[in-house]
């Protein structure tokens, strides 16, 4: 069958774009080939193609099956592109899939303009469904599929891929991202054996059943790898494993051995990988910076204690500090990732987390001085929400809207959050209310500055005072007389520049 595969233009913000190669289209069209199906690739996005290209370049390929991948920040063009697609592709049947529709997949079908949904990993369900529109044969065996049939909605259970068992990805879009200044992606494993309240991972992979982590051989990844270098020399890996290293036990040993074959290989390798703070082992991490490991991704997410119990998070402030640690004496460089604004937050931990930022990971991502507690369909935070009256759809809607500077637009879905997730924990009023609103005068100015001009160096500088100038300034209302009204959870610490 001839099947078209679709990565649409994010929400445009040139400036602040940081995009690779779309590696679920590129994953799915290695398996579709595989099944003997013609394929053909358009990532919008990594070409900034609008919707009138997007049309005129599908109807040039005339697919009789159109996979759109769809992630949160493509919600609206994607729905838009699969109504413009039905208009002017004859009898072509729309399928969506990607993290988003495979917690939502009912939306996805009432819109009138997608015939299914895939949910979960798509590179068993998609050739399964082109296989079968083909042979015109019936859609009951089809993993993970969702559509609507003559009684209702039909909901097929999922199956767990086996990843050794897929086809490398097909390389269709590599070149492209890398002319665009891009990294290699590569992916040697999948879901995690985590279970922060926040993060979807468990119940998009979990969701077939099996195991939380399941990983490629080391012999299978590091010849990938290898492939990787000879085709793309020069360019960095970036392994977009959830987590890379994987659970005790097997998981460093898998990691260990991966790095003893590249040595052993003498692959000249540059990679970066993302784990948790308790993978962080000198005997792991050690051989892995030998081999090539240059960056890691690390979700210390908060430098308080009471915030990562909320979140669920199973680590501590002294393991994050431990793992800086440990990567710091191995030379390797650190990309933090912080959930700085929760509930639980006080500025005593945000500050604790500047700090941290500004002596210990020199050349973070400004991005993280704005990161806030996102409530995710099928996660455990969102799902708290709903009961309450505030569907996390809600809030994602606005909170999509950015990567960099989302919170101008979404102060009060914060707000929103902070007082339902209150309310749901017995606390009486909006116990955050007060703090989030503060902050958010705070940091309007800045925020709409990087809005309208891009991150810049002096952005970090700037998000600094703006968090120093609020603790002041909160401070301040916690010793104001009517301070027996408001919620002094929060501590207050003294301003960076009352110290000096
Ligand atoms: C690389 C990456 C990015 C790149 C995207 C580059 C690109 N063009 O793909 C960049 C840096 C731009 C990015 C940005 C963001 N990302 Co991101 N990203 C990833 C990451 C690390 C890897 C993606 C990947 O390649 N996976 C491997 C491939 C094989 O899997 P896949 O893409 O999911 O595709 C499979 C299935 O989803 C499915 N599928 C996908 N599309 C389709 C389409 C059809 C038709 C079918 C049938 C099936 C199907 O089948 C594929 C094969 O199994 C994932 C984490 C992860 N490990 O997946 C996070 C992840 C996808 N990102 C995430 C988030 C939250 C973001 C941001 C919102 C971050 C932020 N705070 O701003 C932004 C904005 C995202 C957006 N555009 O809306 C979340 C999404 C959570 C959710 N529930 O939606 C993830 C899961 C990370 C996490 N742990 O929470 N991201
Ligand atoms: S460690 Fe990371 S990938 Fe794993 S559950 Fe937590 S946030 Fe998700």
């Amino acid at each position: 069958m001839r099947v078209a595969l679709l990565n649409p233009l994010l929400v445009q913000r040139p400036r602040l774009r940081w995009t690779g190669e779309h590696l679920g289209l590129e994953s799915l069209a290695a398996a579709l080939r595989q099944e003997g199906h013609e394929v053909s690739l358009l990532d919008a996005d990594l070409v900034d193609m609008r919707q009138s290209d997007v049309l005129r370049s599908l109807e040039s390929k005339m697919p009789a099956l159109l996979g759109i991948s769809v992630c949160q920040e493509g919600l609206h063009e994607s729905v838009s592109l699969a109504r413009a697609a039905k208009a002017a592709l004859d009898d072509v049947r729309i399928c969506v899939g990607g993290h988003l529709p495979s917690a939502k997949p009912q939306a996805f079908l009432s819109t009138g303009h997608v015939d299914f949904v895939c949910t979960g990993e798509g590179d068993l369900s998609l050739p399964a469904l082109a296989s079968a529109l083909e042979m015109r044969q019936g859609l009951s065996e089809v993993p993970g599929l969702v559509w609507l049939g003559p009684d209702g909605a039909r909901q097929n259970a999922r199956q767990q891929v086996v990843v050794g068992d897929l086809p490398w990805p097909a390389r269709d879009l590599t070149g492209a991202a890398v002319e665009r200044g891009a990294a290699v992606f590569m992916s040697s494993s999948r879901g995690c054996y985590g279970r922060c309240s926040f993060c979807s991972i468990r119940a998009f992979y979990g969701g077939s059943g099996g195991r939380w982590w399941r990983a490629r051989t080391p012999i299978d990844t590091v010849s990938e790898m290898a492939d990787l270098v000879g085709r793309f020399p020069g360019t960095p890996i970036v392994l977009v494993d959830d987590n890379f290293i994987g659970p005790p036990g097997i998981g460093p040993a898998r990691a260990t051995a991966i790095a003893d074959l590249i040595a052993a290989e003498c692959i000249k390798v540059s990679f970066s990988i993302s784990c948790r703070v308790t993978d962080v082992e000198p005997g792991l991490f050690e051989p892995m910076a030998r081999a090539g490991l240059r960056k890691v991704f690390l979700g210390f997410e908060s430098f308080e204690d009471d915030v990562l119990r909320e979140l669920c998070k199973g680590t501590s402030v002294a393991a994050n500090l431990r793992a800086l640690d440990v990567l710091r004496s191995t030379g390797v460089d650190i990309n933090p990732s912080l959930i700085l604004f929760t509930p639980w937050s006080t500025l005593a931990g945000v500050r604790r987390a500047f700090d941290v930022l500004e002596c210990r990971t020199p050349g973070y991502d400004p991005a993280v001085l704005f990161s806030r507690l996102w409530p995710l369909e099928n996660t455990s935070v969102g799902g708290e929400l709903s009961p309450s009256g505030l569907a996390a759809s809600d809030i994602r809607d606005a909170a999509c809207r950015g990567f960099y500077a989302p919170m101008v637009p979404v102060w009060d879905d914060i707000l929103r959050l902070n007082e339902a997730l209150g309310r749901r924990r017995g606390q009486t009023g909006a116990p955050y209310g007060a703090f989030a609103r503060e902050l958010a005068s705070t940091f309007s100015g800045i925020l709409e500055d990087v809005e309208a001009n891009g991150p810049r160096a002096n952005v970090v500088a700037r998000g600094l005072d703006a968090w120093s100038t609020f603790a002041r300034k909160w401070q301040e209302v916690c010793q104001s007389p009517s301070a027996g009204t408001l919620p002094i959870a929060l501590e207050c610490t003294t301003a960076r520049g009352d110290e000096e």
